[in-house]
């Protein structure tokens, strides 16, 4: 049977590339994000591969959260996959030196923000008894490194809600887990630098990076696991890298 997918910041990178590998396996998609263009634009690359609806909202405001997964149409109500992928690190400072916004912006989105779409989606997952739901984790929440402060403590609230998920939800036939994946070219650091493309660029130099498409692909593999087998918690690194301190550039 035809699935349904709602995945947070389908405008770029990680989430954008999921969309595009479900699309493929003809998965109806529910795309979100802030930037009403690039829906635009994504949805006309994906319709004819699968029926796409758009949905705009800001994860920090939980009522217009909940405002969205209300509005959608009949025929995406029932929603089997939710990605909680939405996130970003903003600014990368010794903790002395951090700025509160980003610190707002990153628990504000990274972790509050994927808790107001998983209580919207939830309850419906729930009376189904079925459901899946992968959380865009990162290897900043399974070690710290200098000057991630904030950003490792978002990712790992991530990792433990994504292991409180589990436990509450796996009685009521609900997969929870989670991909964490170490560096990943996508614009993550051009929001992370404010628009320094100089020294976003510079994070990717010299080295192979993970692609979104290759997280992508490993989304696609754990969600089209037969329904007994659940990936509850999956790290992937590219080979240059072994750790979050340790990375062999040329
Ligand atoms: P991008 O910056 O390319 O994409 C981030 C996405 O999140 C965009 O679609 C953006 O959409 C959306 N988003 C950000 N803030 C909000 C908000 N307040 N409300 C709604 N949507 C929002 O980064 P990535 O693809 O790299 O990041 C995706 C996830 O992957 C994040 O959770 C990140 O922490 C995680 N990750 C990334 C890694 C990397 O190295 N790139 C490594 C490990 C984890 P819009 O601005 O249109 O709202
Ligand atoms: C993103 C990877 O190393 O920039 O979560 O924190 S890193």
């Amino acid at each position: 049977m035809k699935k349904t997918a709602f995945i947070t910041g389908t405008t770029s990178g990680i989430g954008r590339e999921i969309a595009r590998e479900f699309a493929k396996h003809n998965i109806r998609l529910i795309l979100c994000g802030r930037r009403q263009e690039r829906l635009d634009e994504l949805q006309t690359e994906l319709n004819s591969l699968t029926e796409t609806h758009t949905l705009n909202f800001d994860v920090r405001n939980n009522e217009k959260v909940a405002a969205a997964v209300a509005s959608l149409p009949e025929n995406f109500q029932t929603i089997d996959i939710l990605i909680n992928n939405a996130g970003n690190a903003h600014g990368k400072d010794s903790i002395q030196n951090g700025s509160v916004d980003d610190w707002d912006a990153m628990i504000d989105i990274n972790v509050k923000g994927l808790l107001y779409v998983s209580k919207a989606i939830i309850p419906q997952m729930v009376e189904q008894k079925s459901g899946h739901i992968l959380n865009i984790g990162s290897s900043a929440g399974k070690e710290v490194y200098p000057n991630g402060n904030v950003y490792c403590a978002s990712k790992h609230a991530v990792d433990a809600l994504n292991q409180g998920m589990r436990m509450d939800l796996h009685a009521h036939g609900i997969r929870v887990g989670a991909i964490n994946p170490g560096l990943v070219e996508t614009e993550f650091s051009d929001v992370r630098f404010k628009g320094d493309t100089e020294r976003a660029e510079k994070v990717y130099q010299g080295y192979q990076p993970l692609t979104p498409q290759d997280i992508a692909e490993i989304a696609y593999f754990i969600v089209s696991r037969p329904a007994h087998v659940n990936v509850a918690d999956l790290m992937v690194m590219c080979t240059a890298q072994a750790s979050n301190t340790i990375l062999k550039k040329s």
